[in-house]
C-alpha cells in the first residue's frame, strides 16, 4: 500500500513518511484580474495566469499568495494580451484564443480544453493535494489510451504509461536497470499523446519531486514535490513538436554548437600523458579515422586539482593543444566541483578567503569527499561564484582550450547520501536556499557559470560544454551524456529511449558512452554501437579504467574498419546534422525524434523504443543484440528506401531486414531532400564537394539546408548560408529548384551533385530550368548559382 498512490490518497491518514495530505477544498475569496485570476481556498492560495495564447500556468502556495517570478529556469512569465474570463456562481471560465481553463469553485477543480472541447487536462475526484510537512502534489484524470514521454533522463522503454519516476540528481554507477532511478539528470517535464493528440506539463520545482503514473488502478496520476510551490505549466500542443516548442519557449533552447562538437570524440578514464595523447591522435590519422576531440579524465591533473595539469605527465600542455590542433583535435578536460582542501591550492585559497564555498548557516564549509579526497564546494547560487568559477576557466581557453566537460555536478560525494547535506545554505542574490532546493539545480547553475565564462574568453568562438548532471533548461548550456552506462548489449538498446525521451525534454544533444562505459566491450558490441552512436546527437567513444580499452582499433581489424566506416559516415552526413541541429536551436524540435514525433497518428508507432527518425524522413534502425543480422523494422505509411540498396517499400507495415555486421539499416523516406559531404578527418576540414541527395515523389517537397563557419557566433549577425532545394516528380519529370536564399556566409563547398534515387531511366531531369542528362553526375558549381 505504501508504495501506491493510495499514500497520498487525500484524507487517507496515514500516508508516505506520515505526511498526511489534504484537498486544496472550497474557494473562499476569489480575485478576478484582467487576464488571470486568484484565489483563496481553504488549503492555499491559487493563481491561473497565461504566459502564451497555448501556455496556461497554475501556481498554488499553501501559505501564502503565489509568487510569480521565483523560478530558477522560467524566464518568460509574460501573459498574452488576450484572455477573456467570465465568473459565474460555481465556475470560471478563462479563454485565449486556443484554450479554454475552465475551474470550480468547490472545491477547487481545474479543467484545460482545447477551443472545441477536448479535454487536455482534467481533474475530478482530486486536484491539488498539499502534505502538512511541506509537500505539494496534484492528480490528473488518466485514461488507458495515453502514453507519457519525457521526464528527462531515464532508463527503461519509451513510454512511461505504468511507471513511477523521481528527480533527484543521483551519481549512479551500479547497473542502470529499468528501475533504476533517478539518475543524473532531473527534468520535470513529460508529454502526454492521446488519439493522436499531445499536451505537456511542466512542474517547475526544483525540490525532490516524483511523477506517478501508475494509472490503471484508479485512473489518476500525481505529481508531488516535496517542497515549494505547485507551480505548473499546461503546453497545450496539439502536437507533439508543438509541445517541445512550447516547452522550450520556456525553458530555452540549445544554441547551435560549434562543428568539432558535433563530430566523433575519443574518450578513456584515462588517457594518462601527453605522450599517450599525441600517440592516440596519431593513430587515429594514420588509420585515417575521423576524429574532432580527445577528453582528458581526472588524471590530467595535479592531484585532481581542478585547474591544474600535472607536471610529470603533462608538462606543457599548450604544446599539446597545439600539436594536436594542428591535426584538427581539440582536448576536452573533465571539470568536477570539488575543490581539494588543501590551503597551499590557489583555487581552494581564493574560494575560502572570497567566501564563494557552500556552507551551513552556523558558517561552517561544507566539506565532502571526493576524487581529491576532503573537498569545498563552489556555491553556484551564488552570481559571484559564478562568475569566479567562470573566469577561472582562462587557465584552460589560454591554452587554446575550447570544451569542457562537467563531471560529478550532481553534486557527487562519496558519503550514504551520495551528496551534499540537505542543510547547506546556499546563498543566493536575494535569498537563500537550503540544498533541499538547490540540490536539482546545482548542475544547471555550474553549467551556466562554466558556458558564460568560457563564452566571455573565447573571443566570438563558441564553446563546448559536456555535462553529466542538469535540471530543466539545461540545453542552454551544455550537452548530455548519459553517465555510466556499461558494455552491455542492454545499455545499447537502452540508450535510445532514453537519447529520444531526452530529446522530448527540451535536451536535443545528446549522447551515451559508445562502447560502453564500465564492464569489458568486445569487437561486435563496438562495431553496432558505433553505427548506432554514429546517429546520435552527441557521439563519444569512453571507457572507464580496468576494463577492456575500446578504441576503434582495439578488436583487430575486422571491426576497426566497421567502426572507421561509420565514424567516417558520421561526417559524410554532417550537413544534414548540422542542419538540424540548428533547426533545433529554434524551435526546440529534436534531431534525434522517437517514431510517434512524425506519426502523431499512427497507434503503431505510441511504444516503438528500437528505432528512431533524424529529422523527419531517415529512419535509423540499429542492430541491438549478438549474433543477429535481421530486424523487424516498422515502416510508417509512405514510400520507403532502403538507404544502402536503394530497395523500395510501401510502408504501413514491418519489414525483416538484413543486417550482416558491416549494415546499420536506414530507411529514407520519398520526398526526403539529403546534403552529404565528404568523409573528412575532422571538422576542421571542410568538403568541397556536396552531394544533395533526391527522393523525389509527386508532392512537392522541400529543404532548407543551413551552413555557416561552424565556430563563432556570427551567425547572429546574419553570417549565414541559407539553400532551399525545392523537388517535385510530375509527369515523368523531375523538377529541382535550388538557389541560396541567404547569402550572409560564404560556404566553402565548391560544388554539389545532385543524386536522384527511385526515378526512371526515362524520366527527365529539370534542374533550376535546364534539363540534365541524369546517368551522368549531374555537378553544379557553387560560381553558377545565382
Ligand atoms: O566516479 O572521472 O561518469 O565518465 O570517466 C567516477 C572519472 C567519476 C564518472 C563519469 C565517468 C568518468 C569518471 N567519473
Amino acid at each position: 500500500m505504501e508504495d501506491t498512490s493510495f499514500a497520498i490518497h487525500p484524507g487517507k491518514e496515514s500516508a508516505v513518511n506520515e505526511e498526511r495530505y489534504y484537498d486544496i477544498g472550497n474557494v473562499l475569496v476569489e480575485d478576478l484580474g484582467d487576464r488571470h485570476v486568484s484565489f483563496v481556498c481553504e488549503k492555499g492560495f491559487v493563481q491561473v495566469l497565461f504566459t502564451s495564447e497555448k501556455i496556461v500556468r497554475i501556481v498554488m502556495n499553501p501559505n501564502q499568495q503565489p509568487l510569480l517570478d521565483d523560478s530558477f529556469v522560467v524566464e518568460n512569465t509574460i501573459d498574452p494580451a488576450n484572455v477573456t474570463i467570465e465568473n459565474q456562481v460555481d465556475t470560471i471560465t478563462m479563454k485565449t484564443s486556443n484554450i479554454e481553463v475552465k475551474i470550480t469553485k468547490n472545491p477547487l477543480r481545474i479543467q484545460v480544453q482545447d477551443v472545441n472541447g477536448n479535454t487536455i487536462v482534467s481533474e475530478s475526484d482530486y486536484g491539488m493535494v498539499i502534505g502538512n510537512q511541506g509537500s505539494v502534489a496534484c492528480y490528473k484524470d488518466a485514461s488507458p489510451d495515453e502514453y507519457y514521454y519525457g521526464f528527462g533522463e531515464k532508463s527503461g522503454f519509451l513510454n512511461k504509461q505504468g511507471e513511477k519516476l523521481e528527480m533527484w540528481n543521483s551519481d549512479v554507477y551500479a547497473p542502470h536497470n529499468p528501475e533504476t532511478d533517478p539518475l543524473y539528470q532531473s527534468i520535470p517535464f513529460f508529454m502526454t499523446l492521446r488519439n493522436g493528440s499531445a499536451h505537456g506539463i511542466y512542474l517547475d520545482n526544483t525540490y525532490r519531486s516524483s511523477f506517478d503514473m501508475r494509472t490503471e488502478a484508479d485512473g489518476n496520476y500525481i505529481f508531488q514535490a516535496a517542497g515549494g510551490q505547485l507551480d505548473y505549466y499546461v503546453c497545450a500542443g496539439p502536437t507533439p513538436k508543438e509541445v517541445i516548442e512550447q516547452y522550450t519557449s520556456l525553458t530555452g533552447r540549445m544554441p547551435i554548437p560549434p562543428k568539432w562538437a558535433i563530430g566523433y570524440h575519443q574518450s578513456r578514464y584515462s588517457y594518462e600523458s601527453a605522450e599517450e595523447v599525441k600517440e592516440l591522435v596519431r593513430t587515429f590519422r594514420e588509420k585515417d579515422i575521423p576524429l574532432d576531440a580527445v577528453h582528458l579524465d581526472i588524471h590530467y591533473m595535479d592531484g585532481y586539482r581542478v585547474f591544474t595539469f600535472n607536471q610529470n605527465r603533462f608538462p606543457d600542455p599548450e604544446k599539446l593543444i597545439r600539436e594536436i590542433g594542428e591535426l584538427g583535435v581539440k582536448a576536452v578536460p573533465i571539470v568536477d566541483p570539488g575543490v581539494k582542501a588543501d590551503a597551499a591550492y590557489q583555487t581552494y585559497y581564493d574560494g575560502v578567503t572570497n567566501d564563494l564555498f557552500c556552507k551551513y548557516i552556523e558558517g561552517d564549509v561544507f566539506f565532502g569527499d571526493v576524487w581529491p579526497g576532503k573537498s569545498a564546494f563552489p556555491d553556484f547560487l551564488n552570481p559571484k561564484t559564478r562568475n569566479w568559477w567562470g573566469k577561472k576557466h582562462e587557465f584552460y581557453t589560454a591554452m587554446g582550450i575550447e570544451g569542457i566537460w562537467n563531471d560529478m555536478n550532481e553534486p557527487a560525494v562519496f558519503n550514504e547520501t551520495k551528496t551534499m547535506d540537505e542543510k547547506v545554505v546556499h546563498r543566493g542574490e536575494n535569498s537563500n536556499r537550503l540544498h533541499k532546493e538547490v540540490h536539482n539545480v546545482y548542475g544547471n547553475l555550474m553549467a551556466e557559470a562554466t558556458y558564460d565564462g568560457m563564452k566571455d574568453l573565447m573571443d566570438g568562438k563558441r564553446p563546448f560544454l559536456l555535462t553529466r548532471a542538469g535540471f530543466s533548461g539545461i540545453q542552454k548550456y551544455a550537452a548530455v551524456w548519459t553517465g555510466d552506462n556499461r558494455s552491455f548489449w542492454e545499455h545499447l538498446e537502452m540508450a535510445i529511449p532514453m537519447c529520444l525521451n531526452l530529446g522530448v525534454s527540451g535536451v536535443p544533444f545528446s549522447g551515451a558512452d559508445v562502447g560502453g562505459f564500465a564492464h569489458d566491450s568486445n569487437g561486435e558490441l563496438l562495431a553496432r554501437w558505433t553505427q548506432f552512436g554514429a546517429f546520435t546527437p552527441y557521439f563519444r567513444n569512453h571507457s572507464a579504467i580496468g576494463f577492456a580499452r575500446q578504441e576503434p582499433w582495439s578488436f583487430g581489424e575486422k571491426y576497426e574498419e566497421i567502426v572507421r566506416d561509420y565514424i567516417q559516415l558520421r561526417y559524410k552526413w554532417m550537413p544534414h546534422l548540422y542542419t538540424l541541429f540548428q533547426e533545433s536551436s529554434q524551435n526546440g524540435v529534436p534531431v534525434m525524434r522517437p517514431m510517434f514525433m512524425e506519426y502523431p497518428d499512427d497507434p503503431e508507432t505510441y511504444t516503438i523504443s528500437d528505432q528512431f527518425l533524424i529529422g523527419e524522413k531517415v529512419l535509423v534502425a540499429p542492430i541491438l543484440r549478438p549474433g543477429v543480422t535481421d530486424r523487424m523494422v516498422y515502416l510508417p505509411e509512405g514510400t520507403w528506401y532502403d538507404y544502402w540498396t536503394g530497395e523500395m517499400f510501401e510502408g504501413d507495415k514491418r519489414i525483416i531486414t538484413h543486417a550482416p555486421l558491416e549494415k546499420l539499416p536506414i530507411f529514407i523516406k520519398r520526398g526526403a531532400i539529403l546534403p552529404e559531404g565528404e568523409a573528412v578527418t575532422s571538422s576542421s576540414q571542410s568538403s568541397d564537394k556536396i552531394k544533395i541527395h533526391l527522393y523525389p515523389e509527386e508532392a512537392r517537397s522541400h529543404y532548407t539546408w543551413y551552413d555557416d563557419d561552424g565556430s563563432t557566433f556570427a551567425y547572429e549577425e546574419g553570417k549565414y548560408a541559407l539553400y532551399l532545394i525545392d523537388l517535385q516528380l510530375e509527369n515523368s519529370q523531375v523538377n529541382v529548384q535550388f538557389n541560396c536564399t541567404h547569402a550572409g556566409f560564404d560556404s566553402t563547398w565548391k560544388s554539389v551533385e545532385f543524386k536522384l534515387h527511385g526515378v526512371n531511366e526515362t524520366d527527365r531531369v529539370v534542374i533550376n530550368g535546364n534539363e540534365v542528362d541524369h546517368r551522368q553526375p549531374i555537378v553544379l558549381k557553387r560560381s553558377h548559382l545565382k
